[in-house]
C-alpha cells in the first residue's frame, strides 16, 4: 500500500527500536529556529553537532520518502534518485538496484527507516575508515 498513511500501531518492532523509556524524549526534529530563537527569546537549546546530523538524516530520508506521499517507505525509485544526488559516487560503484535489494531486509520492495540506516552506517563506516587514511 504504497499511500498509506503512517499509523503508529503499524509499525514494525526491530532490533533498532530504543525502547520505551525513550517514549517522551523530545523530538529532535526541531530547527534552531524553533528550539532557540523566537524573536529574540531563548525558547531552548541549540541542538548538538549530533543531533543536527540525525536531523539532517531524517529530512533527507523524507524529502526522497514523500515523492510517492508515504513517510516510511522509499521506493527503488526514490532511493535510486537519493543515491543520484545526495551520494552519486555511491552508485558508481554499485548500481541503485544492488543497493535496493541489500537494503531492503523484509522484502517488501520498500526502505523504512531503520533500513535506510543500515545505508546510513555502511557509508558512516566507510567514511571513517576514509578519514584514517593518510
Ligand atoms: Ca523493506
Amino acid at each position: 500500500m504504497p499511500h498509506a498513511r503512517w499509523d503508529r500501531s503499524q509499525e514494525e518492532r526491530s532490533p533498532l527500536d530504543i525502547g520505551p523509556a525513550f517514549e517522551s524524549l523530545p523530538a529532535l526534529q526541531k530547527s534552531p529556529k524553533e528550539s532557540v530563537d523566537r524573536g529574540g527569546q531563548i525558547l531552548g537549546t541549540m541542538p548538538t553537532d549530533l543531533e543536527k546530523a540525525m536531523n539532517s538524516i531524517i529530512n533527507v530520508y523524507h524529502k526522497y520518502s514523500l515523492e510517492k506521499g508515504n513517510y516510511h517507505s522509499l521506493y527503488p525509485s526514490d532511493m535510486k534518485k537519493l543515491l543520484e544526488t545526495e551520494c552519486p559516487d555511491y552508485v558508481k560503484r554499485k548500481s541503485a538496484d544492488t543497493w535496493f535489494q541489500e537494503l531492503d531486509i523484509n522484502s517488501d520492495q520498500a526502505l523504512n527507516f531503520q533500513e535506510f540506516l543500515i545505508f546510513v552506517v555502511k557509508i558512516g563506516v566507510l567514511g571513517h575508515k576514509e578519514s584514517h587514511k593518510e
